[in-house]
Protein backbone atom coordinates (compact mmCIF):
# COMPACT_ATOMS: atom_id res chain seq x y z
CA UNK A 1 0.00 0.00 0.00
CA UNK A 2 1.48 3.47 -0.69
CA UNK A 3 2.65 5.53 2.08
CA UNK A 4 0.39 8.81 2.88
CA UNK A 5 1.88 11.51 4.63
CA UNK A 6 -0.47 14.24 6.40
CA UNK A 7 -0.14 17.74 5.25
CA UNK A 8 -1.29 19.87 7.78
CA UNK A 9 -1.77 23.46 8.47
CA UNK A 10 -3.15 25.61 11.38
CA UNK A 11 -4.62 28.80 12.01
CA UNK A 12 -4.61 31.94 9.30
CA UNK A 13 -2.90 29.62 6.60
CA UNK A 14 -6.30 29.33 4.61
CA UNK A 15 -5.34 33.07 3.44
CA UNK A 16 -1.70 32.19 2.54
CA UNK A 17 -1.78 33.38 -1.37
CA UNK A 18 -4.15 36.33 -0.88
CA UNK A 19 -3.03 38.42 2.47
CA UNK A 20 0.59 39.64 3.33
CA UNK A 21 2.36 38.19 0.35
CA UNK A 22 5.77 39.93 1.05
CA UNK A 23 6.09 38.06 4.91
CA UNK A 24 4.73 35.04 3.44
CA UNK A 25 4.59 34.52 -0.50
CA UNK A 26 1.89 34.73 -3.52
CA UNK A 27 1.53 30.84 -3.66
CA UNK A 28 -1.76 29.78 -2.02
CA UNK A 29 -2.52 26.62 -0.09
CA UNK A 30 -4.27 24.93 -3.17
CA UNK A 31 -1.08 25.95 -5.05
CA UNK A 32 1.19 24.18 -2.17
CA UNK A 33 -1.09 21.10 -2.67
CA UNK A 34 -0.87 20.93 -6.11
CA UNK A 35 2.67 21.05 -6.29
CA UNK A 36 3.43 18.66 -3.04
CA UNK A 37 0.99 16.20 -5.03
CA UNK A 38 3.33 15.86 -7.82
CA UNK A 39 6.67 15.38 -5.86
CA UNK A 40 4.88 12.89 -3.34
CA UNK A 41 3.88 11.14 -6.99
CA UNK A 42 7.54 11.01 -7.50
CA UNK A 43 8.64 10.08 -4.47
CA UNK A 44 6.30 7.12 -4.08
CA UNK A 45 3.93 8.81 -1.41
CA UNK A 46 0.73 10.06 -1.35
CA UNK A 47 -0.39 13.07 0.53
CA UNK A 48 -3.50 14.24 2.53
CA UNK A 49 -3.66 18.28 2.66
CA UNK A 50 -5.87 19.72 5.64
CA UNK A 51 -6.18 22.77 7.25
CA UNK A 52 -7.84 24.21 10.14
CA UNK A 53 -8.22 27.63 12.69
CA UNK A 54 -8.99 25.50 15.70
CA UNK A 55 -6.91 23.99 17.81
CA UNK A 56 -9.37 20.94 18.79
CA UNK A 57 -9.93 20.02 15.32
CA UNK A 58 -5.93 19.61 14.66
CA UNK A 59 -5.68 17.21 17.67
CA UNK A 60 -8.55 15.24 16.04
CA UNK A 61 -6.72 15.51 12.17
CA UNK A 62 -3.68 14.20 14.12
CA UNK A 63 -5.32 11.50 15.94
CA UNK A 64 -6.84 10.54 12.56
CA UNK A 65 -3.59 10.16 10.94
CA UNK A 66 -2.70 7.12 13.30
CA UNK A 67 -4.85 4.80 11.23
CA UNK A 68 -4.03 6.59 7.98
CA UNK A 69 -0.46 8.56 8.01
CA UNK A 70 2.98 7.22 8.11
CA UNK A 71 4.26 10.61 8.66
CA UNK A 72 2.82 13.99 9.03
CA UNK A 73 4.17 17.52 8.07
CA UNK A 74 2.71 19.86 10.25
CA UNK A 75 2.95 24.31 10.23
CA UNK A 76 1.11 24.39 13.16
CA UNK A 77 0.64 28.19 12.96
CA UNK A 78 0.11 30.09 15.80
CA UNK A 79 -0.14 27.41 17.69
CA UNK A 80 3.15 26.14 17.65
CA UNK A 81 4.03 28.90 20.09
CA UNK A 82 0.92 27.96 22.62
CA UNK A 83 -0.05 24.38 21.73
CA UNK A 84 0.88 21.29 24.62
CA UNK A 85 -2.51 19.89 23.19
CA UNK A 86 -0.91 19.31 19.66
CA UNK A 87 2.46 18.79 21.40
CA UNK A 88 0.61 15.65 23.27
CA UNK A 89 -1.41 14.51 20.44
CA UNK A 90 1.52 14.52 18.13
CA UNK A 91 3.31 12.41 20.37
CA UNK A 92 0.41 9.39 20.35
CA UNK A 93 1.74 9.52 16.59
CA UNK A 94 4.14 6.66 15.84
CA UNK A 95 5.47 8.05 12.88
CA UNK A 96 7.72 10.70 11.11
CA UNK A 97 6.78 14.53 11.97
CA UNK A 98 8.48 17.78 10.47
CA UNK A 99 7.52 20.94 11.90
CA UNK A 100 7.22 23.31 8.56
CA UNK A 101 7.69 27.34 8.86
CA UNK A 102 7.30 29.45 5.89
CA UNK A 103 8.97 32.47 8.32
CA UNK A 104 12.07 32.69 10.33
CA UNK A 105 10.23 32.38 13.64
CA UNK A 106 13.44 32.98 15.32
CA UNK A 107 14.12 35.99 13.86
CA UNK A 108 11.02 37.40 14.18
CA UNK A 109 8.94 38.55 17.77
CA UNK A 110 10.68 36.80 20.76
CA UNK A 111 7.26 35.04 21.53
CA UNK A 112 7.63 33.26 17.99
CA UNK A 113 10.88 31.95 19.04
CA UNK A 114 9.95 28.97 21.37
CA UNK A 115 7.80 26.13 19.69
CA UNK A 116 6.33 23.22 21.61
CA UNK A 117 5.82 21.16 18.79
CA UNK A 118 9.93 20.97 18.12
CA UNK A 119 10.14 18.73 21.14
CA UNK A 120 8.16 16.08 18.52
CA UNK A 121 9.54 17.10 15.57
CA UNK A 122 12.22 14.88 13.74
CA UNK A 123 13.42 18.21 12.06
CA UNK A 124 12.24 21.66 11.81
CA UNK A 125 12.28 23.97 8.34
CA UNK A 126 11.58 27.59 8.88
CA UNK A 127 12.51 30.85 6.58
CA UNK A 128 12.32 28.82 3.01
CA UNK A 129 9.12 30.07 2.09
CA UNK A 130 6.29 27.82 0.84
CA UNK A 131 9.14 25.66 -0.61
CA UNK A 132 9.63 24.23 3.10
CA UNK A 133 6.66 22.12 2.84
CA UNK A 134 8.47 20.72 -0.76
CA UNK A 135 12.05 20.39 1.56
CA UNK A 136 9.77 18.51 4.31
CA UNK A 137 8.30 16.24 2.06
CA UNK A 138 11.26 15.46 0.24
CA UNK A 139 12.57 14.67 3.88
CA UNK A 140 9.89 12.72 5.19
CA UNK A 141 10.33 10.33 2.35
CA UNK A 142 13.81 9.42 3.39
CA UNK A 143 12.03 8.79 7.34
CA UNK A 144 9.11 6.75 6.41
O1 LIG B 1 6.06 31.11 9.52
C1 LIG B 1 5.10 30.37 9.68
O2 LIG B 1 4.77 29.49 8.88
C2 LIG B 1 4.17 30.57 10.90
O3 LIG B 1 3.81 29.28 11.36
C3 LIG B 1 2.98 31.33 10.40
C4 LIG B 1 2.00 31.72 11.51
C5 LIG B 1 2.73 32.41 12.65
O4 LIG B 1 1.83 32.65 13.72
C6 LIG B 1 3.90 31.58 13.15
O5 LIG B 1 4.56 32.31 14.17
C7 LIG B 1 4.88 31.30 12.03
C8 LIG B 1 0.93 32.67 10.96
C9 LIG B 1 0.18 32.13 9.80
C10 LIG B 1 -0.60 33.24 9.18
O6 LIG B 1 -0.78 32.94 7.83
C11 LIG B 1 -1.16 33.94 7.00
C12 LIG B 1 -0.93 33.74 5.67
C13 LIG B 1 -1.25 34.73 4.77
C14 LIG B 1 -1.82 35.90 5.21
C15 LIG B 1 -2.05 36.10 6.54
C16 LIG B 1 -1.73 35.11 7.45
Amino acid sequence: MTKNILVLNGPNLNLLGKREPAKYGSETLAEVQAKLTGIATELGLTIQMDQSNSEGTLVDMIHGARETCVGIVINPGAYSHTSIAILDALNAFDGAVIEVHITNIHAREEFRHHSFVSARANAVIAGCGTQGYAFALRHIATLV
